[in-house]
């Protein structure tokens, strides 16, 4: 089993990210860490809990991590999670505490303890993950890989279509700190960035014949899971949005679920039009080959993460 841990901030498409990692037999969720981003930590931090007591995983440590970004104030998300941030499913709360350490100290606790196996996965702002490089610069040696989401990188006309950050160009987790991502993609670590382009595309919808199958299901996640999708859809919204953190925990459960494109990109953190854009030097030109190259997701087999999620679900 690939040892993880995700550093997320749910919300709605987080949690089922969460619910997906615990029920996989491919992954072994080592801890979870939680970051400022669709909401305020210590909603993030309550609503982790909320997941991981519901599925019973009480013996994994979840610990707060950054109140904000590196150097701005947090932004206000107009995509609303619902009240509770996890679409007013009503949830009971969390009776279990967080872990006494401070998120970004758990990420390289984590990987000390794992050298060379640990894969982190970050679906929200990149800010815990910057301070644990700022913490450990040994960091990117001593992980395996960090798939995160974030970025839009111009493969398709879904990378901007949906642009989830404040401007035209930008993805809200890079958006929301981009110094942080920026200092991340700079860091040397190995990442697998799932961007806008596919995390956005319609064919990653949920057919509603599997929501109809989750909700008649007799596994409490699973009816959780369709009351988030009637939550995003009473709102005006699509199904995707329930499923966008959830790309990258399937893309380590079995990385033939995105395709991806080497790309030599940095993080526009200057911009007032562009703030958080990932640009993308596709002319490979000699005086910019001084910027990072990541891999980022250039494609999907969707009906397969589709299967993944859903046989996750209804397991
Ligand atoms: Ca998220």
């Amino acid at each position: 089993m690939k040892k993880i841990l995700i550093d997320c901030d749910p919300g709605i498409d987080d949690s089922l990210a969460l619910i997906l990692a615990l029920k996989s037999d491919q992954v072994d969720l080592r801890a979870v860490t939680t970051v400022s981003g669709n909401l305020h930590v210590d909603d993030t931090s309550r609503n982790a809990l909320t997941i991981m007591e519901m599925m019973g995983a009480d013996s994994i440590p979840v610990a707060k991590g950054m109140a904000k970004p590196l150097v701005r104030d947090i932004p206000f998300d107009p995509f609303s999670h619902g009240k509770d941030g996890l679409g007013n499913t009503g949830l009971p709360q969390p009776k279990r505490s967080l872990a006494p350490v401070f998120g970004p100290d758990l990420i390289v606790e984590q990987a000390n303890l794992y050298p060379g196996e640990l894969t982190l996965i970050a679906l929200g702002p990149l800010s815990n993950i910057a301070m644990a490089l700022l913490k450990d610069p040994e960091l990117p040696k001593k992980v395996k890989e960090l798939v995160c989401i974030g970025g839009a990188f111009g493969f398709n006309e879904y990378a901007y279509k949906h642009a989830t950050g404040d401007n035209p160009v930008s993805e809200w987790n890079v958006y929301v700190d981009p110094e942080a991502a920026k200092m991340v993609f700079n860091s040397g670590l190995s990442i697998r960035a799932v961007g806008l382009d596919v995390a956005t595309h319609p064919d990653i919808n949920f057919p509603q014949e599997q929501v109809d199958l989750l909700r008649q299901s007799s596994n409490q996640e699973a009816v959780y899971v369709s009351k988030l999708v009637d939550f995003v859809e009473g709102r005006g919204f699509q199904s995707y949005c329930v499923l966008i953190d959830s790309l990258a925990v399937a893309a380590v459960i079995d990385p033939s679920v995105i395709e991806t494109t080497s790309v030599r990109v940095d993080v526009e953190t200057a911009g007032t039009l562009t703030r958080g854009q990932t640009v993308c030097d596709t002319r490979n030109h000699f005086r910019w080959d001084h910027l990072p190259v990541i891999d980022a997701a250039s494609g999907a087999d969707f009906r397969k993460f589709s299967e993944i999620v859903t046989s996750a679900l209804l397991k």
